[in-house]
C-alpha cells in the first residue's frame, strides 16, 4: 500500500472502529501501526491513544496558525520566578557566552554548540501562539534555528525516534517524537519579539513546540538526546506526553 493510501485507510478505519465498538479497537489499530503514544500505559489509556493517533493522521504535516505582528500580545506573561541559582546567574553576568547546548544519544556526530554558533545558522521567526494548560495564552514573534537543521548537522541515525530536551531546571525535561522534531515550525529559539529572549521567557535558549501545549515549550535548555524508546517520566508535573491542539 502506498503511504496515502495506508494513511487514507488507517483513517478510515480508526473512525469507524471508534464509532462502531469504542475506543480499545482503535487503540489496538492505533497500536499496530505505531500511534501508540509512549505513556498510554496510564490512566489516560486509550482515550490518549486515541487522541494522539486520530492528530497524528490528521494533522501530520500541518501547521501551528501563524499570528501577523499586529496581533503580537502588548503583555506576554512569563510563567514562573525567575532563576535565582548561582550558576545561572553567573551564566547570565557573561552574556551566557558559556552557554551550551550539547546534541548527544543516537547521532552520528555528538556536539556541542554555543549560542553564536546556534545563531550563524540560518535563523526562522514565527508568530505563534504559546498555551498553558491553565486557560491562558499570548502571542509573540519566536526566533531561533529550526530544530531539524541542529540535528541534520550532527546526523540522526535511522533508529531515532524521539528527540529529549533537558533544562538548565533539572525537573524539566521533556521529549517529542520525529515528526515533531522534524516539523519546520518546531524551534530552538534565542529570540522573542525581535530582541534576546529574556530570561523570563526562557532565554538564553528554549524548545519551542508551537503544535502542543506550553509545557512542552522547554525554558532553559541546554541538552538534546536523541533516543529509540523514551524514559519516562517524561511528563512534566503529571501531563501527558502528548499535548495535540
Ligand atoms: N524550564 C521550564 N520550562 C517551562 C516551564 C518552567 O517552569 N520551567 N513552564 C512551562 C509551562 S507550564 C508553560 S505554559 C510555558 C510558559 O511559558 P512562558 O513563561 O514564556 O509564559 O513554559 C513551559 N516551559
Ligand atoms: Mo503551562
Amino acid at each position: 500500500m502506498s503511504n496515502s493510501s495506508r494513511r487514507k485507510w488507517l483513517r478510515a478505519g480508526l473512525g469507524a472502529a471508534a464509532g462502531a465498538s469504542g475506543i480499545a479497537v482503535a487503540a489496538r489499530l492505533a497500536e499496530r501501526y505505531g500511534l501508540v503514544p509512549p505513556d498510554a500505559g496510564n490512566i489516560y489509556g486509550p482515550g490518549a491513544t486515541l487522541t494522539y493517533a486520530t492528530q497524528r493522521l490528521l494533522t501530520d504535516g500541518t501547521m501551528a496558525r501563524e499570528f501577523t505582528r499586529s496581533q503580537i500580545s502588548a503583555r506576554p506573561f512569563a510563567n514562573g520566578k525567575p532563576l535565582q541559582e548561582a550558576e545561572f546567574l553567573r551564566l547570565q553576568e557573561g552574556g551566557f557566552s558559556e552557554w551550551r547546548l550539547s546534541v548527544d544519544g543516537l547521532v552520528a556526530r555528538p556536539a556541542t554548540f554555543t549560542l553564536a554558533e546556534l545563531k550563524s545558522m540560518p535563523a526562522r521567526s514565527q508568530i505563534t501562539q504559546l498555551a498553558c494548560e491553565e486557560g491562558w495564552s499570548f502571542i509573540a514573534e519566536w526566533t531561533g534555528v529550526v530544530l531539524s537543521d541542529v540535528l541534520a548537522a550532527v546526523g540522526i541515525l535511522p533508529q531515532a525516534r524521539f528527540v529529549t530536551y533537558q533544562s538548565f531546571q533539572k525537573r524539566w525535561r521533556n521529549s517529542v517524537d520525529m515528526a515533531d522534531a522534524l516539523h519546520p515550525q518546531t524551534l530552538v529559539i534565542y529570540g522573542m519579539n525581535g530582541g534576546d529572549l529574556p530570561t523570563g521567557h526562557g532565554g538564553p535558549l528554549r524548545m519551542r513546540v508551537p503544535r502542543q501545549l506550553g509545557y512542552k515549550s522547554v525554558k532553559y535548555i541546554n541538552r538534546l538526546t536523541v533516543t529509540d524508546g523514551l524514559q519516562l517520566p517524561a511528563r512534566a508535573r503529571g501531563y501527558a506526553w502528548y499535548a495535540g491542539i
